[in-house]
């Protein structure tokens, strides 16, 4: 049986839940900045969402919400400018900290790392936003900053379909120079889980996020609605197929260590 040695986070949802507080928010000052008088508002959002992509997302609700409007040719340079906008917005706010982790990520990250097992990410989002979350995070000072914690930042444009499409995990898994079977994937979207499971990754953690509870993520190897820390109440148990073997791990620890994802990962390898 292969052993455990890395795991690939996604990042908005997983590591950061980033999309209501930050990505939302940066859109719309970036549409105030273009004098446009667009609001995604929190449901609008919510359903603008199913489209992985800040670009894309942008043309989607063009498309479906804005057919009279007409913006300026070619439209793939207003795009694309609206967005370094937005992505202007988003890393600043990130950088002063705008957003902290999820409860028990940091934890997870530095048990993992102290263990030896390698850290990665995949996600769809642009990579300069991956930097600024991260660089606000503060680390104990003998651990180096935590962007360097991880070895595989697999992220944005760099694969030609975002999720649902496997391609961004495949690419960090192949930037591991490993299977998908040494590794366990923790993600928060339905998107996010067809694309790990596409990759290989049956390893797959869900934590929902605020988006994402009521989705489908029934196909991942275990569903909780988050990482959970040692001295709070358990994380809850919502699902997936690795469930009851999992559940002694986790009961022991009260929270997501590293023994429940060895036990998520030998309960996945052993239904491979
Ligand atoms: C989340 C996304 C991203 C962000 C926006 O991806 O769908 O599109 O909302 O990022 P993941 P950009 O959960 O895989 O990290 O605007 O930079 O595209
Ligand atoms: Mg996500």
């Amino acid at each position: 049986m292969p052993q455990l040695e890395a795991i690939i986070f996604d990042v908005d949802g997983t590591l950061a839940d980033t999309e209501r507080d930050g990505h939302r928010v940066a859109f719309n000052a970036a549409f105030a900045d273009a004098g446009l008088d667009w609001e995604w508002s929190v449901p609008l959002y919510g359903e603008l969402l199913r489209v992985t992509g800040g670009k894309e997302r942008i043309r989607t609700y063009l498309a479906e919400h804005r057919p009279d409007f007409a913006p300026p040719e070619p439209l793939d340079d207003f795009v694309r400018d609206l967005h370094q906008r937005k992505t202007a917005h988003y890393t600043q706010m990130m950088r002063a900290g705008g957003i902290g982790l999820r409860p028990g990520v940091l934890r997870l990250l530095r048990e993992a790392m102290d263990a030896g097992i390698r850290l990665a990410i995949a996600t769809t989002t642009t990579p300069a936003n991956v930097s600024a979350l991260l660089s606000a995070v503060a680390v104990p000072g003998h651990y180096p900053a935590l962007e360097h914690w991880f070895e595989v930042v697999a992220a944005g444009d760099v694969v030609p379909a975002k999720k649902p499409a496997p391609d961004i995990f495949s690419l960090a898994l192949a930037q591991l120079g490993l299977p998908a079977t040494a590794c366990v994937a923790v993600e928060d979207s339905d998107n996010g889980v067809r694309s790990a499971l596409g990759a290989g990754l049956d390893a797959l953690l869900v934590t929902v996020s605020s988006y994402t509870q009521d989705q489908d993520l029934g196909d991942a190897a275990l569903v909780l609605d988050g990482l959970g820390e040692p001295d709070a109440p358990p994380p809850r148990v919502l699902g997936g197929g690795c469930a009851d073997p999992v559940a002694a791990a986790l009961r022991d620890a009260g929270c997501v260590d590293l023994a429940v994802l060895r036990a998520l990962h030998r309960c996945a390898a052993a239904g491979s």
